[in-house]
């Protein structure tokens, strides 16, 4: 081994710097594909997103406080729930998760970007596509209003005739295409860019969440754009996919949506559950109890979520065997989902827990997820659905998993990595109060729509008359609905101000143990000036810091001081985690941006029947991608200089100053 013949250099920090930085001036702010700025405008504008949501919410809560309200017509409450549903379940949840794992991963890894650093960021101007198609209904009066999962046929063209669905299934398609594109994203970065030594069982539970997430997407969302795409090609041109009277069969789009839509539920839950695997040991100082079983629990989750949809059809008249059988799937999901929130609870009973306010948010999760399983269950006994179904039981029912799975756990991840954004802790009693309220507030909110339901209100219901007993438990809703949404600001205020302004707290304010708080907050462009070396699950709390011989190798140093202007990162082996090659990265590009335009250019003449415009976006596409693959832009990759396995001692945590 040439290791002690070679002489150690010091990381060559201006030019990796520089190397890393991004171009000046709007092109270069435009041309940005490092994970950092793309992973923060995922968050940023999903934020955003989750506020618009919540604001049409509380206008619905509005409307349902007291009887015969007339805050809105009931066609404008049914664009309400429609966008309201649209906005949290396709452009909140999911891109927030993408847009954490894309920020976060890479650093918990010790990777320095992204894989295909361009197609991530074409994925994120996928995203603001298909989002900002969505919002312009509303400057054409054409706001949808088929609810979430769009149902044919009161989506077809004869029952919605209109630009409003067509509106929603070109927009929502742009966005599961973006979905797909992180996934594919975050798959190979997880299999090839870990740090050397990262095998994939050291490998981080917040990343085997987001491994099993993104093969669940790659699974479920090409079907949903299937369906969304045919029931396009019906409204504009007439063909009967969905249509009995010719042949064709409206359930295809419910079994079409369901396969998606079931494993959507715990595509939303799975990366919430692996924040929680990096929150609660940081705040419990403790490794995670039952490991190995919740990863298995994980994989679990993925591939028997895909055997549930027709829980959703229970009232279509399936056949009583299909019926039991999904029945059974339905309960057999909530072993490997409670094995997982039973190693959480034991950690939290067991350890000893800071009472921090990203704990705070994890615990909270774990009462509401709970209390959300228990009524799961009710629902998934198919003679207990049959009496509740499209009632208020199953708003407050999914209200309860999907906030409690989602926003509980997104909130404790942004309070829990905010420190590494930005360097600064938001104010604790802002911190406080928001949770306080939130958690109460979401409790007040749907805590009486379980009693609703027995009373028989049924969902997506635009107002009701006095006198039936609803009337209280309406108002108390809505109240909780109002201090839900002051939690919910009081947070993001608390963020906003403390960016700029809020206390410095260091680079690892948890002592947390995994890659990322061994870097400066926030980290430098290139992440890591040395690569780490991984020789442990939990990296920093390792107690070796002998160092590493892969300090003097060869790939080691060609990393730390890598020629002028080449974003170079090592590639790995998929199990164990072996140096392979050294790639150099594609950097600064405008055309993930350009190619997005032409999708839109192409996906607006479609929208309006306008076939030449549509024809003018398909040639703008080929152009795009015709020069985002010229020569330039091409990856080289070599062999790594030196690929012996990375051993035994110290993990050395690779950040610069
Ligand atoms: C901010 C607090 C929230 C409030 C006050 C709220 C309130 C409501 C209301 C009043 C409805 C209409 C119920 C009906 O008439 O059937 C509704 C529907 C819905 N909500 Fe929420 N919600 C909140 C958060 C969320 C979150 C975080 C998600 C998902 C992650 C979500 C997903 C949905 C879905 C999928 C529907 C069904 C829409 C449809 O029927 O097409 N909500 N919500
Ligand atoms: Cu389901």
């Amino acid at each position: 081994m040439s290791a002690e013949t070679t002489v150690l250099h010091e990381a060559d920090y201006a030019v990796l710097d520089r190397t890393w930085d991004r171009k000046p001036g709007l092109r270069g702010w435009l041309g940005q594909c490092n994970h950092k700025t793309v992973g923060l405008r995922f968050i940023v504008t999903s934020l955003f997103m989750f506020l618009l949501a919540g604001a049409l919410a509380l206008v619905m809560r509005m409307q349902l406080a007291v009887p015969e309200a007339n805050v809105t017509t009931p066609e404008v409450f049914n664009q309400l729930f429609t966008m309201h549903g649209t906005l949290m379940m396709f452009m909140f949840v999911v891109p927030m998760f993408e847009g954490l794992a894309i920020y976060f991963l890479p650093l918990q890894l010790g990777a320095r970007d992204m894989p295909l650093p361009r197609i991530n960021a074409f994925g994120y101007w996928a995203y603001v596509g298909g989002a900002g198609l969505l919002l312009t209904s509303i400057f054409f009066g054409a706001v949808p209003d088929g609810g979430w999962y769009a149902y044919v046929p009161l989506t077809t063209a004869e029952y919605s005739p209109g630009l409003n669905l067509d509106f929603w299934l070109l927009g929502v398609t742009f966005v599961e295409i973006s979905a797909i594109v992180a996934s594919i994203e975050i798959i190979v970065l997880i299999f090839r860019s870990r740090a050397p030594g990262m095998t994939l069982a050291r490998m981080p539970i917040f990343a085997w969440a987001n491994l099993v997430t993104s093969g669940m997407i790659l699974a479920a969302f090409p079907p949903l754009v299937a369906a969304s795409l045919l029931l396009e090609v019906e409204r504009k041109l007439g063909t009967a996919f969905f249509d009995a009277a010719r042949g064709g069969d409206p359930l295809l789009w419910q079994h079409l949506f369901w396969w998606f839509g079931h494993p959507e539920v715990y595509i939303q839950l799975l990366p919430g559950l692996g924040i929680l695997a990096a929150v609660i040991p940081a705040m419990t100082r403790r490794r995670l109890p039952l490991r190995w079983l919740v990863v298995g629990s994980f994989i679990a989750i993925g591939i028997v979520s895909f055997a549930l949809w027709v829980h959703h059809m229970y009232a279509t008249g399936i056949p009583t065997q299909a019926l039991q059988f999904f029945g059974a799937a339905s309960f057999m999901i909530t072993i490997p989902t409670a094995v997982i929130i039973f190693a959480y609870v034991g950690a939290v009973w067991t350890g000893h827990v800071r009472w921090t306010v990203p704990m705070l948010f994890a615990v909270a999760f774990l009462v509401v997820f709970i209390l959300g399983g228990i009524t799961g269950v009710m629902v998934a006994v198919v003679a207990f659905n049959w009496q509740i179904h499209d009632t208020y039981f199953v708003v407050a029912h999914f209200h309860y998993v999907l906030f409690g799975g989602s926003v509980f756990p997104i909130f404790a991840g942004l309070y829990y990595w905010f420190p590494k954004l930005t360097g600064r802790q938001p104010n604790r009693a802002a911190g406080l109060w928001a949770f306080w309220l939130m958690f109460i507030g979401f409790n007040v909110t749907f805590m009486p729509q379980h009693i609703l339901g027995f009373l028989g209100m049924t969902r997506r219901l635009w107002t009701y008359e006095a006198g039936l007993g609803w009337t209280i438990w309406n108002v108390i809703s809505s109240a909780g609905s109002g201090l839900l949404g002051l939690g919910v600001l009081i947070s993001v205020v608390a963020f906003a101000v403390a960016w700029r302004r809020g206390e410095p707290c260091g680079d690892d304010p948890w002592q947390a143990s995994s890659l990322e708080w061994s870097l400066p907050s926030p980290p430098p462009n290139e992440n890591f000036a040395h690569l780490p070396v991984v020789t442990d699950q939990e990296p920093r709390w390792d107690a070796g810091s002998r160092p590493h011989p892969h300090e003097t190798t060869a790939w080691y140093q060609e990393l730390a001081s890598p020629p002028e202007g080449q974003r170079e990162a090592v590639l790995t082996t998929v199990a164990d985690a072996r140096p392979q090659a050294i790639v150099v990265l594609p950097g600064h590009s405008l055309w993930p941006l350009w190619l997005t335009l032409a999708i839109l250019v192409g996906l607006v003449g479609v929208l309006f029947d306008l076939y030449v415009v549509a024809i003018v976006g398909l040639v703008g596409i080929f152009v795009t991608l015709v020069g985002w693959l010229l020569p330039d832009s091409l990856v080289d990759a070599r062999p790594a200089a030196d690929d012996d396995a990375p051993g035994d001692p110290a993990a050395t945590g690779g950040g610069r100053r």
